[in-house]
């Protein structure tokens, strides 16, 4: 599918981001139904994270395995691509090493890119759901989420500019 987002830089094209921004928006105002994972403290702001199958929030007592993940300032996830077997449970400890907030939020392509067009225009908004962690400057955080089948599940930092500037991964589920 088209990315609206690819190859736009930073500078000088806010515009065009916000006018794409805004597209997404109006398509997402118009969809039938939006499942789970509604923001509990953003009314009226909905998360369709139920549109493509990526897992499941996994339990602490059933993990097989640690990724660390680092972001940075860079924009960029450190490793950006990451390989698990289906059915795994996964604890990714995540480290923000900037000075600025990111995140780390686990999605579909289709999902990620409808909520990055939400955040650039509420850019206050903070993730809390299972599958998100949002880190200020220094901090530590984790997911915990278990792959149920074979196929890709991509991850971004959502906050205004980084998931536009290249700040994204992906999961490859084997
Ligand atoms: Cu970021």
């Amino acid at each position: 599918m088209v990315n609206p987002f690819e190859g736009i830089s930073m500078k000088g094209t806010l515009q065009r981001i916000t006018l794409a921004a805004a597209a997404v928006a109006a398509l997402l105002g118009t969809a039938p139904t939006l499942a789970a994972g509604a923001h509990g403290e953003h009314a009226g702001h909905a998360m369709p994270m139920a549109s493509a199958p990526i897992g499941a929030p996994g339990e602490a007592a059933r993990v097989t395995r640690t990724i660390d993940i680092d972001m940075t300032d860079a924009m960029r996830f450190t490793p950006a691509q990451v390989q698990v077997k289906a059915g795994e449970t996964v604890r990714f400890n995540v480290r923000n090493s900037g000075k600025i907030r990111h995140e780390m939020v686990l999605g579909s392509d289709a999902d990620l890119q409808a909520h990055y067009a939400m955040m650039m225009q509420d850019p206050g908004m903070r993730h809390e759901e299972p599958n998100a962690v949002s880190l200020d400057a220094g901090k530590h955080g984790q997911i915990i989420w278990k792959f149920d089948r074979a196929g890709s599940v991509s991850f971004g930092c959502l906050e205004p500019g980084h998931y536009a500037a290249g700040m994204k991964g992906a999961v490859s589920v084997q």
